[in-house]
């Protein structure tokens, strides 16, 4: 059977194909699905994000990993999400406007989902308003705003202004690697998440 450290490895290459074959068995040996996501994926993934800030990997490579790990997270997936379960709340999701990194916020989606909730993920690149014409279109719950860049996590703050200038009653919360407690204080947002996990407790608890 594949190990958590030739999955990750596999993501460090981008080698997708090894990446699906190694989840497989992961999977068929009756592995958590939740360890092989972080143990293996997030892991690989994890390696990856260091040596692109070190310079040692490039975009294209970036991109390679991020596709090899989605493909394993698609295989996983499945596994987690509980369809049958009744919706516990709506939930609007989508990452920034400016920012098109989407592989956590596709991962916060899924645990909610899995969780029991119905989700709407908008995708990347949301301006604040269309995050407002879409809480007008779908009136969710909760909003999640995801943004793992320093530069565009302002919006974050951008688009709860909007929310509010338009007085619509709708709960935000936000999370992505630069976003901190304080952070999701000082812009008025109603909770922060650090991880899919976490999210999927705080929209519970803040629904309760
Ligand atoms: Co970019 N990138 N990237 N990138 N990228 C980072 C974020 C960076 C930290 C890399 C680095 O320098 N070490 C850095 C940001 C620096 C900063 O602002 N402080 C960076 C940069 C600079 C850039 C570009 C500007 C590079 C360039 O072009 N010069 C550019 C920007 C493009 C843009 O968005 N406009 C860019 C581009 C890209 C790619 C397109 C190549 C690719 C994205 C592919 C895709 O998403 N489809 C990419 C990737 C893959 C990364 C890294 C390597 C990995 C991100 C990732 O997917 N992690 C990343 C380095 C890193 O984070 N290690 C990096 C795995 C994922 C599961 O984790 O997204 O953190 P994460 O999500 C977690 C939590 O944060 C949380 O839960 C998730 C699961 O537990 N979470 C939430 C996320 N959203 C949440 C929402 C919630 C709650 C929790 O509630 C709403």
């Amino acid at each position: 059977m594949a190990t958590y450290e030739q999955l990750s490895k596999s993501v460090i290459e981008g080698n997708l194909n090894q990446v699906k074959e190694q989840t497989r068995t992961l999977i068929d040996g009756g592995t958590n699905p939740l360890d092989i996501i972080n143990q293996g994926l997030i892991a690989g993934m994890n390696v990856v994000g260091a040596r692109f800030k070190n310079g040692e990997m490039f975009v294209p490579e970036v991109l390679m990993a991020a596709k090899a790990m989605s493909a394993g997270i698609e295989l996983v997936k499945p596994l987690i999400a509980e369809k049958d379960l009744p919706s516990i709340g709506k939930i609007l999701i989508g990452t920034v406007k400016g920012d098109l990194h989407d592989i956590g916020k596709n991962l916060v989606a899924m645990m909610l989902e899995s969780g029991g909730f119905t989700v709407i993920n908008l995708g990347i690149d949301i301006t604040p308003e269309k995050f407002v014409q879409a809480v007008k279109d779908k009136s969710p719950d909760i909003v999640a705003m995801s943004a793992l860049l320093t530069t565009t996590m302002l919006h974050m703050k951008d688009t709860i202004e909007v929310i509010k200038e338009e007085g619509l009653k709708v709960k935000v919360i936000v999370g992505g690697a630069p976003i901190s407690q304080d952070f999701a204080d000082e812009i008025g947002a109603d909770g922060f998440a650090p991880d899919a996990a976490s999210a999927v407790d705080l929209c519970k608890k803040l629904l309760g």
